[in-house]
């Protein structure tokens, strides 16, 4: 159950990002619009929504999901992996620390993006990536271990995150794509397997009662509602223009 997530307004320097996509220029007002409606579905899955100021400086920074990990008892501040994000713990520690008494962080020379980060129940996935490294895992998998959740690696071959291809939507399910459907770490797990025509959909998030997927991927949404699932399906283009998912937009907890 969550109670609580962090989210923070894009800028209108959100333009200025990072991206490797090839999806074009996104539209400020769209953006805008789309993370209204974030808000809203988020709400609507019962949580308490703490919504941070735009920071002009950091044009990335509406992707709140890489600064930090938060649990059911403590808090990792990350350290992110791109340099131009780096900083934009600075704002989120403070945020943070209103709910958390006990933080830990991850320091260099590890770098550690939470888009790299899945939790399902007492375990946690960590993703090797360009933005996570070897090190930012290992201190990772070091401080769960002392809290007594469990930690595995996983170098990743093709995402951009771990998180890109993988969600875990609880009753030990996975939603996966890509080179996550036949990985050996994931097969205790009952699959809901997307194809690579959808694999954007692979990035969905649960919030209490109901999946929140990206609208476009009826075939995903028809998966989850035979399971049973509530789905609530977001228009996410202009975020997907650099590189953006679903969970990236918030901090659940
Ligand atoms: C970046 O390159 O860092 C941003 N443009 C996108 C971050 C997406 N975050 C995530 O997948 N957790």
């Amino acid at each position: 159950m969550f109670n609580n997530v962090i989210v923070k307004t894009p800028g209108n320097s959100y333009i200025n990002g990072l991206t490797t996509s090839d999806l074009g220029k996104p539209s400020i007002e769209q953006l805008f619009e789309q993370h209204e409606k974030y808000i809203a579905a988020l709400k609507n899955c019962g949580v308490e929504v703490t919504l941070l100021p735009a920071n002009e400086a950091f044009p990335d920074s509406t992707f709140v999901e890489d600064t930090a990990v938060l649990t059911a008892e403590f808090a990792i501040i990350s350290n992110p992996g791109a340099e131009a994000r780096n900083r934009e713990i600075e704002e989120m520690e403070p945020a943070v620390k209103k709910f958390y008494n006990k933080l830990y962080y991850i320091q260099a020379p590890g770098t550690l993006d939470g888009g790299d980060v899945l939790q399902a129940e007492k375990k946690f996935y960590v993703g090797i990536s360009d933005r996570t490294n070897e090190e930012g895992a290992r201190q990772f998998k070091e401080i769960v271990e002392k809290e007594g959740y469990e930690a595995t690696i996983i170098p990743l071959k093709e995402f951009f995150h771990l998180k890109t291809g993988i969600a875990y939507v609880g009753e030990n399910r996975m939603v996966l794509a890509g080179e996550f459907v036949d990985h050996p770490a994931f097969e205790s797990y009952e699959k809901i397997v997307i194809p690579k025509e959808d694999e954007y959909s692979a990035n969905c998030i649960q919030v209490n009662d109901y999946v929140i997927l990206p609208s476009g991927y009826p075939e995903t949404n028809r998966k989850l509602n035979e399971l049973g699932y509530k789905t609530i399906e977001l228009e996410m283009s202009e975020f997907r223009k650099h590189d953006g998912g679903l969970s990236c937009l918030s901090l659940r907890f």
